[in-house]
């Protein structure tokens, strides 16, 4: 799949120029001035053109021949010792098939030798690197400003990021474009991550009971993702009980789970460097009380209206603003608003209760690349300013739709001061609910020529997150 994803990468280039790009790929990390190593996780751009999932390695792509070159870390007896057998170059070769395969010190003299007019790098310290390795970044003999017409349909134009021969944006721009919309095998990466982490999250719903720590549920959560042998946290999880759930990005995960409050888990494992992000909200007790459940709803509502809209040519903040209606009357049912639902939108309203993006796409990154096109910039409103993702949706993006209602008292006690928003709260049931915490719900999208396929499968209507939690308690 990876040479597809490099055919992918130098069909966004001029053909026939004497270029090459150039990828680093990443190193160990250490914990501050110690020996003790993090868990390697490959830089995602590198692993999208290589598949190479270990340390020191760097790539070329000679965009005039078509050549592969791949750069391996030379290794010691010592390294054998401390980490295990080392490769040799031979399986390398096979494990990789690049067409050269070279000693990562011969980065600088495999460059000088094809002699390119132009170097596509990734950024500043890339191209740095390069420099310390001999590589010159002078202007070669064909000038500046020539050859570089990659990024088609993003507006990166010839030379936006050229420093000499080094060229910083271009790369990094037809990378996006490639990303954005991913292959069958990409897809079926991110179905086999999507298919543990729905594992992994029945399992939490199953186990959890009134009076547990919010690490018991990770231990739970992380047990299941790594039985089935996925070691590698897509991000930080989120496991927030009770008024914790209302912490956006909530990272403490160590306070009990009271009988009677919310318990919200946002968490995914990545398979393979494809990541899943699914979050679910159900209650400690087996069943939601009478209010949790009309702001479930609230927010179930606004995820099926989002979900229902998820087809090509769809925009996101159209499909935000269809969520951010359903939670403001889904609230206006429960009391918690009042007034014209038209006048809440107007005066932004929903940004109190939902003051988030309504998803984002997902792939290498959870957070992946591509959100906004060139040109395109936030929107500047409350709320959906936080909307990580403004495009057409297409065939092959995948996205996560992940509409919340919340109760976070540093946005509802100055909305009860101020003259204008004040109108619409209901200030005394507001001030009841100022430890409810809050409730999101997400599930990925592959976006498909007729609609969209849900990867996400685990219960998460009233009656089906009651059936399953009744089975277990
Ligand atoms: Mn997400």
């Amino acid at each position: 799949m990876n040479e597809l994803h490099r055919k992918k990468l130098m069909d966004c280039f001029e053909e026939g120029q004497h270029g090459v790009v150039f990828v680093k790929g990443a190193g160990l990390m250490h914990r501050y001035g110690t020996d003790f190593e993090f868990p390697f996780r490959q830089e995602s751009q590198f692993l999208y053109l290589t598949g190479v999932q270990e340390p020191d390695y760097a790539m070329l792509i000679d965009l005039r021949s078509g050549e592969y070159h791949l750069f391996a870390p030379v290794r010691d007896v010592q390294y054998a010792v401390w980490h295990g057998k080392v490769s040799t170059m031979e399986e390398i070769q096979r494990r990789y098939e690049p067409d050269f395969l070279h000693a990562a010190d011969r980065v600088g003299e495999v460059i000088g030798e094809i002699g390119p007019d132009r170097i596509y790098v990734l950024d500043e310290e890339q191209a740095a690197w390069l420099r310390e390795q001999g590589v010159r970044g002078g202007v070669s003999a064909t000038g500046e400003g020539t050859g570089a017409g990659a990024g088609a349909g993003t507006g990166a134009g010839a030379g936006t990021g050229t420093h000499g021969r080094f060229e910083t944006t271009a790369l990094v721009d037809a990378l996006t474009d490639c990303r954005l919309i991913k292959t069958e095998d990409e897809i079926d990466k991110l179905r086999e991550a999507a298919r543990v982490n729905n594992i992994a999250h029945r399992e939490v719903m199953k186990a959890l009971r009134p009076g547990m720590c919010e690490y018991e549920l990770k231990a739970v959560f992380e047990y299941h993702q790594q039985k089935h042998g996925l070691m590698q946290p897509a991000y930080s999880g989120i496991h927030a009980g009770g008024v914790n759930s209302a912490i956006l990005h909530y990272t403490d995960n160590n306070a009990p789970i009271r009988d009677g409050e919310l318990y919200l888990i946002d968490a995914g494992y990545e398979f393979d460097g494809y990541a899943s992000d699914v979050t679910r909200t159900y209650p400690a007790a087996a069943r939601f009380t009478a209010r949790q459940q009309q702001v479930y709803e609230a927010v179930l509502e606004a995820m099926e209206r989002a979900i229902s809209g998820a087809v090509p040519g769809a925009k996101m903040e159209d499909l935000h603003l269809a969520a951010a209606r359903a939670i403001l009357e889904g609230l206006a049912d429960a009391d918690v608003v009042r007034g014209d639902v038209d006048d809440m939108m107007e005066k932004n309203v929903f940004a109190l209760f939902f003051p988030h993006g309504l998803g984002h796409f997902l792939g290498l990154d959870t957070h992946d690349v591509g959100g906004y096109p060139k040109g395109v910039d936030r929107i500047d409103r409350p709320g959906i300013r936080f909307l990580r993702a403004r495009r057409d949706l297409q065939p092959g993006m995948v996205v996560t739709i992940e509409p919340g209602c919340y109760f976070i008292p540093a946005l509802l006690k100055p909305a009860l001061e101020d003259k204008e928003q004040r109108a619409f709260l209901n200030a005394s049931l507001l001030q009841e609910m100022m430890e409810f915490g809050g409730v999101r719900i997400e599930d990925n999208l592959v976006i498909t020529e007729d609609g969209h396929e849900n990867l996400t499968d685990v219960p998460k209507t009233v009656a089906d997150i009651e059936k399953l939690r009744k089975v277990a308690i």
